[in-house]
């Protein structure tokens, strides 16, 4: 059998592996990939499948894209991390390449998305003691309810999900919740003079991609200016195409005082993220005061380039406008067939959800395993809500088919 495997490891054995030596702080649909190449994935028996969570959008220019795969070959065999005890020959280059083409003064690379929005977090309150003269240790951040930002108890001290909250306390404190989408909630919030920043995604994602009304960031934006706080958008999730504009925020006409970027900023190579602001909240943060080892390595910068280049070389925002505006209407009519068992049906480009009303004692979890058998993959939040967010490079015609394939298994549910 080992031998008749071409000594692959089998699906049962992988799983097995995971199980036995790995934390069991996930829990995956059972398949065992192995191979990617843009919207397509195999398993290890060479199954293939449409990837429709693109790995919760890092892989927005596909899987294992030949330019940032050759960026990253290309500058591993040179030089892969100096730390920033010393310069290197990629940084700079970088960092001008990504201000200007995000339009603004100064970046400060980290690598994975909390880290940045730690590091957004961390810039907002030097900014406030320093610049807006909030007294020491009195700063607020707002933030908004079921909000997603990462894993660290900061980050978690801003959530409420019992899931990501409980027995992982004492919280930080310093951070107040406000209602999503309803801008004057944020109003009444703001009559405390301490707020240094708002942070939100312009885009709900674990919330299962809540997209706010149209004007909402705007007015958002408008009152923080007015109290002097800073708007900071994670586009983590929602950026760099995955929404039909480059940012989220672009609906919205808003360009935020800081933009936090990771996940496809690298094309699902290697973890990449970034925080941009003004020479003015940037330049609070001194030499020693805040960094990372790996943080703005050659190899991330370069990777960096390319996974930017090829979202505008390949015109991926305009695609996935395209496209989402196709897939969301096909997921309409989806709906509109079996209205008892879909509720909902949302998006903004390739970056879509349905929610799935429990029949027969089935959920979308049932949902999502019936889709793998029939060669989707797409993953459940919330035990309700199904995104469906495949890569920017797919093509029309794949999206068709990865829409028979969600109407054939809804029809048979
Ligand atoms: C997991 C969700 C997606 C994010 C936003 C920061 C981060 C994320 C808006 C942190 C990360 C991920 C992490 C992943 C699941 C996933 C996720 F379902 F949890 F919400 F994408 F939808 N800001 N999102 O979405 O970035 O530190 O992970 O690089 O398994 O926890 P990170």
């Amino acid at each position: 059998m080992e031998t008749l495997m071409h000594n692959k490891i089998s699906a049962q054995k992988a799983i097995e592996l995971e199980d036995k030596y790995g934390a069991h702080n996930y829990h995956p649909l059972p398949v065992v990939l192995e191979r990617g190449e843009g919207v397509i994935v195999w398993d290890v028996n060479g199954k293939q499948y449409f990837d429709f969570l693109s790995a919760y959008s890092a892989v927005n220019q596909g899987h294992c894209h030949p330019k940032i795969i050759a960026a990253l070959i290309e500058q591993s065999k040179k030089l892969t991390l100096t730390s920033r005890a010393f310069y290197n020959d990629a940084l700079g280059e970088y960092e001008k390449f990504v201000t200007s083409y995000f339009g603004f003064d100064k970046v400060l690379p980290m690598n994975t998305g909390a880290e940045g929005v730690e590091t957004a977090l961390k810039l907002s309150r030097k900014w406030a003691y320093e610049k807006k003269g909030i007294a020491e240790n009195e700063a607020i951040i707002l933030v908004c309810k079921d909000n997603f930002h990462g894993r660290t108890i900061s980050i978690v001290s801003a959530s409420n999900d019992d899931d990501a909250r409980k027995n992982f306390g004492p919280f930080t404190p310093g951070i107040i919740a406000v209602e999503y989408n309803n801008a004057d909630a944020l109003a009444e919030a703001l009559k405390n003079k301490n707020v240094a920043a708002f942070l939100i995604e312009p885009i709900q994602g674990e919330a299962g991609v809540v997209v706010p009304d149209a004007g909402y960031l705007k007015k958002c934006f408008d009152l923080c200016k007015a109290n002097n706080v800073l708007f900071i958008a994670d586009e983590i999730q929602s950026g760099l195409g995955r929404s039909g504009k480059l940012l989220a925020c672009d609906h919205d006409g808003v360009k935020p005082d800081m933009l936090i970027l990771g996940k496809a900023l690298s094309g699902g190579t290697y973890p990449v993220s970034a925080v941009l602001t003004s020479d003015e909240v940037m330049l609070c943060i001194k030499p020693g005061q805040h960094g990372s080892t790996y943080g703005g390595n050659p190899v991330a910068c370069k990777v960096g380039i390319a996974a930017l280049t090829v979202l505008k070389e390949e015109a991926l925002c305009e695609n996935s406008e395209r496209l989402g505006k196709l897939l969301l209407n096909e997921l309409k009519a989806i709906q509109a067939a079996y209205p008892q068992l879909i509720k909902t049906v949302r998006g903004k480009g390739l970056f879509c959800a349905m929610v799935i009303n429990e029949h027969n004692g089935k959920n979308a979890w049932d949902v999502c395993v019936e889709l793998m058998n029939n060669g989707l993959l797409a993953k459940p939040t919330h035990g309700d809500t199904i995104r469906f967010a495949p890569p920017l490079v797919i093509t029309e015609e794949q999206l068709m088919e990865c829409v028979s394939i969600i109407a054939k298994v809804i029809q048979h549910f």
